[in-house]
C-alpha cells in the first residue's frame, strides 16, 4: 500500500485526528488523520481510494477489536473522531457524486428511549465501513422511521432499543415498517435486544455490536 495511506490508515486505527491532538500520547507532535488525507488527495489519490484502502481497513480494524474486548468506547471514539477529520476533506466529493457511497443506512433509537452512545457508535462504524448515514436521532416514532424510508428507497434500516420498556416500541416500528416496505431490510441492536427477540419481531437481523452491523451490510452491498 502507498506509505501515505498506509500512515493514514495507522492514524485512524488508534485515533490520531491532527497535528495539534495530543491523542494517543505515542503520536505526539505527529500529523494525523486530517492532514494527511489533505496530503493523499493533493498527491493524486482518489476519494474512493483513500477510503477503500486506509479509512474503512482502519474502522474494521477498530470494529473486530472492540469486538474482542481489546478496546473500549473512549479508543472506538476517538477512532471515529479521527475518521470525522478525514472526512472533512473527502465529503465534497461524495457531495459532488464524484464519489459514490456502498448504500444508505437510516438509523434511530426508538420511541421513548433516549439512548444514543451505542447507537452513534454504530452508525460511526457504519459510515466507516463508506455508507451515507441518515441519522434520526433518538425517541424515533414509527412515523419518522417510515418517512425516512420512504425518502430514501433502497435504504437499510437500523433500530435501536436499551430499555426492555422501549422493546415493545421497537417491536410496533418493525411491524409497521414490515407492513409498508415488505422487502426492506432491517436491523435492531441494543443492550436488552437479542436474536431471538430479533426473530420473533420479525426484523432481518441482530447484531450486538457496531462490527457484527457492519458485517451484516457488507453481505447486502
Ligand atoms: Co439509562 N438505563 N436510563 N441513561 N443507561 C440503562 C440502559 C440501564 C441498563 C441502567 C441500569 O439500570 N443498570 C437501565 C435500563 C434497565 C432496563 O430497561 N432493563 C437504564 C434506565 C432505567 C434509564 C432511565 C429509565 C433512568 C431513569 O430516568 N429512571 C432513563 C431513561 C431515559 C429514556 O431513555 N427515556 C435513563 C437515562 C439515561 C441517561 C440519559 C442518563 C444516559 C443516556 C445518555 C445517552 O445515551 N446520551 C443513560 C446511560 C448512559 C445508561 C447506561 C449507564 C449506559 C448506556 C450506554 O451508553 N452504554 C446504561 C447502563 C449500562 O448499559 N451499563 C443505562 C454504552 C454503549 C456503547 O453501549 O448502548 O449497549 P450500548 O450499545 C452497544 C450495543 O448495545 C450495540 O452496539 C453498542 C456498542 O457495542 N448496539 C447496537 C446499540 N444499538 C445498536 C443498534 C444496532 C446494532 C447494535 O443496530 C441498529
Amino acid at each position: 500500500m502507498n506509505q501515505l495511506l498506509e500512515k493514514l490508515s495507522t492514524c485512524v486505527e488508534y485515533g490520531k485526528v491532527d497535528l495539534k491532538s495530543p491523542y494517543p500520547p505515542a503520536m505526539k507532535d505527529q500529523e494525523g488523520a486530517f492532514e494527511l488525507t489533505r496530503q493523499a488527495l493533493d498527491a493524486g489519490i482518489s476519494p474512493g481510494n483513500i477510503l477503500e484502502e486506509a479509512l474503512i481497513p482502519a474502522m474494521s480494524r477498530v470494529g473486530q477489536k472492540f469486538s474482542r474486548n481489546e478496546i473500549f468506547v473512549p479508543q472506538m471514539l476517538m477512532a471515529a473522531k479521527a475518521m470525522s477529520s478525514s472526512m472533512i476533506h473527502i465529503t465534497p466529493y461524495y457531495l459532488s457524486g464524484e464519489t459514490k457511497r456502498r448504500g444508505t443506512f437510516i438509523i434511530g433509537t426508538v420511541k421513548g428511549d433516549l439512548h444514543d452512545i451505542g447507537k452513534n457508535l454504530v452508525s460511526m462504524m457504519i459510515e466507516g465501513a463508506g455508507w451515507e448515514i441518515i441519522d434520526l436521532g433518538v425517541d424515533v416514532s414509527t412515523e419518522k422511521f417510515i418517512e425516512a424510508v420512504g425518502n430514501h428507497p433502497g435504504a437499510v434500516i437500523g433500530l435501536s432499543a436499551l430499555l426492555t420498556t422501549t422493546m415493545e416500541n421497537m417491536r410496533r416500528s418493525v411491524a409497521e415498517l414490515r407492513e409498508k416496505f415488505p422487502d426492506l431490510k432491517i436491523l435492531v441492536g441494543g443492550a436488552p435486544v437479542t436474536a431471538e427477540f430479533c426473530h420473533k419481531i420479525g426484523a432481518d437481523h441482530y447484531s450486538p455490536d457496531p462490527q457484527g452491523a457492519v458485517e451484516y451490510l457488507k453481505q447486502l452491498s
